[in-house]
């Protein structure tokens, strides 16, 4: 026998042997998420996406698995690695796209903006709350007007003594409607700022957008901001400029890039097992070679887009990450994710449309992926200016 012949066969799940990559920690976390999602989640969420909710009390379990702003330091924080974080989002988002989202925009959108910008009293007052999952936050960029060019946001904040008196209307946010705090970003006399503005404000309001037929799971909302009294001490000091939020958006759709390959994973694993089980013309599917080729393409996805989000993973820890690889990583792995589900849905014939399996589940999750956190075109442009210098948004 060759050396060759004695290495065993690859795990289908995991055919580049990724897992052999993590430490042991990582390997930890991974495993510790994976139990929970199939514990708390799987059991539930086909009737929550089907009834369009996600419980509130998800958050403080959230939160008690450690998984809130779990890259973040101190503050309750687990202060866990790029890549610990990105494990956990893969695992969350195998469940479903919304759980990873509720994640998202608590840890990397609402917490990061307080972390990253805020003062030490705000710190203190919101972040141990939040990494607890007692107090949710959103984050309001952007507006019915304006979503690709935020830039020219409306929402307006202007100064009455020492308070702000802010107004305007933020669209398509995620947890809106049940957070306690929003980070809402609009345009002042000194240029674009940041706020947290708690809901209970005179003014705040919020209205959840129903009828959604993609991340269900996950409340989306519109607020409505009238005039909202606010202290001096809700502005965030240090962010100045679109580069606050976008630097918020960084830390997010580092997330996707690995949560998308949980979801792309979850519909090649369905489809897999679907295909050696069910039997047409006398043979299981999986013999047939359309349907190897579906599989193999699915496989070789997957495999390439983990392989992708943990080299972006290694490299964010190691600090050398920029901004347009990371655009790299969300192009890539949501739009192959969205391939995947989209062909997995294919190899489950008409069992594919129902929500007894988990695959257009994901697939209608995928199509809000593929447009939040920047759309498709967007990170296109962004990689279009890093490689050729020329900016095509101006
Ligand atoms: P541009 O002139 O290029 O830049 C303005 C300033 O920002 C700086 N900058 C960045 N800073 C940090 N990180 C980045 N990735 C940055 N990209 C740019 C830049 O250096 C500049 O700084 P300064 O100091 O010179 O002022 O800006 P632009 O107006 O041309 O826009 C660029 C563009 C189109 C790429 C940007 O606007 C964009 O990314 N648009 C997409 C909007 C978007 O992604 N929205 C997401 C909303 S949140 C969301 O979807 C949450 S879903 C969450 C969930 O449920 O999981
Ligand atoms: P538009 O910007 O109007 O784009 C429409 C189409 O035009 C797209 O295909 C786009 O790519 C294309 N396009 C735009 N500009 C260009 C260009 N220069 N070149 C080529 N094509 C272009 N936002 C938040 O702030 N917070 C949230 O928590 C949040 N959660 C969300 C949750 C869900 C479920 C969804 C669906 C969206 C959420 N969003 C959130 C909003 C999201 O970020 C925006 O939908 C996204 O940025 C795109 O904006 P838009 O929908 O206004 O599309």
């Amino acid at each position: 026998m060759t050396e060759s012949m004695r290495v065993p066969l690859p795990d289908a799940l995991d055919f580049l042997g990724l897992d052999a990559q993590l430490t042991d920690e990582e390997r930890l976390v991974r495993r510790t998420v994976a139990d929970f999602v199939a514990d708390r989640i799987l059991p539930r969420i086909a009737t929550w996406f089907e009834e369009g909710i996600l419980p509130r009390e998800l958050a403080q379990e959230l939160g008690a698995l450690g998984v809130l702003g779990m890259h973040l330091h101190g503050y309750g924080c687990a202060g866990a690695s790029a890549v610990a974080y990105g494990l956990a989002c893969l695992e969350l988002e195998a469940g479903d796209s919304g759980v990873r989202s509720f994640a998202s925009v608590q840890g990397s959108l609402a917490m990061f903006a307080i972390y990253r910008f805020g003062s030490d009293e705000q710190k203190e007052r919101y972040l141990p709350r939040m990494a607890a999952g007692e107090l949710i936050g959103c984050f309001g960029l952007t507006e019915p007007d304006f979503g690709s060019d935020p830039s020219a946001m409306r929402t307006r904040a202007r100064r009455a003594g020492s308070d702000w008196l802010l107004s305007g209307t933020k669209m398509w946010i995620t947890s809106g409607g049940i957070a306690d705090l929003a980070i809402i970003w609009a345009q002042t006399d000194d240029g674009i700022r940041g706020f947290i503005v708690e809901s209970a404000t005179p003014g705040f309001s919020a209205r959840n957008i129903e009828k959604k037929l993609s991340l269900r799971a996950s409340v989306t909302s519109e607020l409505v901001l009238d005039e909202c009294r606010l202290p001096a001490d809700a502005l965030l000091p240090e962010a100045r400029g679109l580069s606050g939020p976008l630097a918020c958006l960084n830390e997010a759709r580092f997330g996707i890039t690995w949560g998308a390959m949980g979801a792309a994973r979850a519909c090649y694993a369905a489809a897999l097992e679907y295909s050696k089980t069910r039997v047409q013309f006398g043979r299981p599917i999986s013999s047939f070679q359309l349907t190897q080729a579906k599989l193999v393409e699915m496989a070789l996805e997957v495999n390439k887009g983990t392989l992708l989000a943990l080299h972006l993973g290694r490299m964010k820890d190691a600090g050398t990450l920029h901004p347009s690889q990371v655009s790299f990583g969300k192009l890539n792995n949501v739009r192959e994710a969205l391939a995947i589900a989209r062909s997995a849905r294919s190899v489950l014939g008409a069992n594919g449309v129902t929500l007894e399996y988990p695959v257009i589940r994901h697939m209608n999750n995928l199509e809000s992926v593929l447009t939040y956190e920047g759309t498709s075109e967007v990170h296109t442009l962004i990689l279009g200016q890093a490689i050729t210098g020329s900016s095509a948004f101006v």
